[in-house]
C-alpha cells in the first residue's frame, strides 16, 4: 500500500493483508482492536479528525475512512471463508453411509390391552367407565356389599389393612387396599340413581402369596346393571356377548351356580377352552372349559345399603380378572410374567404377530 504521510494510518494499513489468515477467535478479536467501538485504532484515529487543522481534516478524513471500508469489506470475507471451512470440516465427520440407528418400539402391555378391548365391548353396549380410590373403607369395601363383619375375607390374613387411625365419621372406617373394584360400584350408587350400566376397571390387593398363579397385587373389572325389571336374562345375554365379541363369535359358553355374598343367585361363567376348543388339554385341566368370571343378581341387601329399594330397582353384576384372562388367552403358564417386566417376554408379547392369535399386531 502507498504511504500516506500519515505513520500511525500506514501501520494499521500493514494489518490488512494479515486478515486472511486469521481463525474465528483471532478474526473477532482483530475486529475488536481495528474497529471497536470504544478502544478500536481506527475508531481512535477518526476521533482525533476533529482536532486536526481544516486544511488537513478532509484528506485526513478521507483516508481514514477508506480503511475502515477496506478492514469492514476484509472481516466480512474472512468471516465467510471460516464459517465455510466449518461447515466443510462438519461434513467431513459424517459418513452417510453408516446405517441407521434403530429406534426403540413400544408395545402395550398384553394385560393393559385385555383391560381396553373388555372396556370397550361394554362402552359399545352403553355402559360407562368409572374409577375410584385403592385405599378404601372397610364399610365400601366389604360391609356395603353385605359381608357380614366375621367374613373371613375381612381377616389379617386376606386384607392388607394400612397402619392409619380409622376414619372418623364413617359407618365404618378402617383404612385398608381394596380387595376388589366393587367398593367404586357402591361410590356409583350412593351418587347417581338408576338406570346405572357402568364398568370399572383397577388393581386391587389382596395378602397372598407371589406364585405361579397368586399375586398381592392384580388388575380387576367389574360391571355393574341396575335399573327397573332387569332379570337374570340380560345377565347371561350380555356376558354371552361379551365372551362372542372378546373371545371368538362361536366361542361355547356356560353358567355353573356359585356363591357370593353381594348376589343372590350367583354364578360362574366359562367359555370353551381357547387352547384346545373342548377337546381338553393340560392348560384346562382336561375339562375343555375355562372359568372367566363371576356374575350373579345383586343382593337385595346391597341395594338397601345404597339407598335403592329393592322391591322397584333390579339389577346384576360381574367381576373378572384380566391377568387372568391374559394368562388364558395367550396360553401363559406363569402370573409372574405379566408382572416383573422381563423384557425378553414383552418384547416377544409385543412383536408383530407374536401373540398365540396375531392380536393388536
Ligand atoms: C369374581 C367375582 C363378582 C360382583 C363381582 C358386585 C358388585 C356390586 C354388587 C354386586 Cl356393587 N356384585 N360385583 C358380582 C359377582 C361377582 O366378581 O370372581 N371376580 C374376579
Amino acid at each position: 500500500m502507498e504511504p500516506t504521510g500519515y505513520p500511525e494510518l500506514d501501520q494499521i494499513a500493514q494489518r490488512l493483508d494479515r486478515v486472511r489468515t486469521l481463525d474465528a477467535r483471532g478474526l473477532e478479536a482483530e475486529e475488536i482492536a481495528i474497529l471497536g467501538r470504544k478502544a478500536g485504532a481506527l475508531t481512535a484515529l477518526l476521533k482525533r479528525v476533529a482536532e486536526l487543522p481544516i486544511d488537513e481534516r478532509k484528506r485526513y478524513g478521507a483516508l481514514v475512512n477508506r480503511l475502515k471500508g477496506q478492514f469492514e469489506a476484509a472481516f466480512a470475507e474472512r468471516r465467510e471463508v471460516v464459517a465455510a471451512e466449518r461447515r466443510s470440516q462438519e461434513d467431513a465427520g459424517r459418513d452417510l453411509t453408516m446405517p441407521g440407528r434403530g429406534r426403540w418400539v413400544g408395545a402395550e402391555h398384553p394385560v393393559s390391552r385385555v383391560v381396553d378391548e373388555i372396556v370397550e365391548i361394554f362402552r359399545g353396549i352403553g355402559f360407562t367407565v368409572a374409577v375410584g380410590p385403592e385405599v378404601e373403607t372397610d364399610w365400601y369395601n366389604f360391609l356395603a356389599l353385605n359381608f357380614p363383619a366375621d367374613h373371613p375375607a375381612m381377616d389379617m390374613h386376606d386384607t392388607l389393612y394400612l397402619d392409619a387411625p380409622a376414619v372418623e365419621g364413617e359407618p365404618s372406617g378402617r383404612l385398608l387396599l381394596r380387595t376388589h373394584t366393587s367398593p367404586v360400584q357402591i361410590r356409583t350408587l350412593l351418587e347417581s340413581t338408576p338406570p346405572v350400566r357402568v364398568v370399572i376397571p383397577g388393581m386391587v390387593y389382596r395378602n397372598d402369596a407371589f406364585d405361579a398363579s397368586h399375586s398381592p397385587a392384580f388388575s380387576q373389572i367389574e360391571g355393574l346393571a341396575v335399573d327397573e325389571g332387569i332379570s337374570f336374562v340380560d345377565l347371561k345375554a350380555t356376558l354371552i356377548h361379551f365372551a362372542h365379541r372378546f373371545f371368538s363369535p362361536s366361542t361355547r359358553t356356560r353358567f355353573r351356580p356359585s356363591f357370593f355374598p353381594f348376589t343372590e343367585p350367583s354364578a360362574e361363567m366359562d367359555v370353551e377352552c381357547q387352547i384346545c376348543h373342548g377337546s381338553g388339554c393340560p392348560a384346562c385341566k382336561g375339562t375343555g372349559w375355562m372359568e372367566i368370571l363371576g356374575c350373579g343378581m345383586v343382593h337385595p341387601r346391597v341395594l338397601e345399603n345404597v339407598n335403592l329399594d329393592p322391591e322397584r330397582y333390579t339389577g346384576w353384576a360381574f367381576g373378572m380378572g384380566p391377568h387372568r384372562i391374559a394368562m388364558l388367552r395367550y396360553g401363559l403358564p406363569d402370573i409372574r410374567l405379566l408382572l416383573e417386566g422381563d423384557m425378553r417376554f414383552l418384547e416377544q408379547m409385543g412383536r408383530t404377530g407374536g401373540q398365540p392369535d396375531g392380536r393388536g399386531a
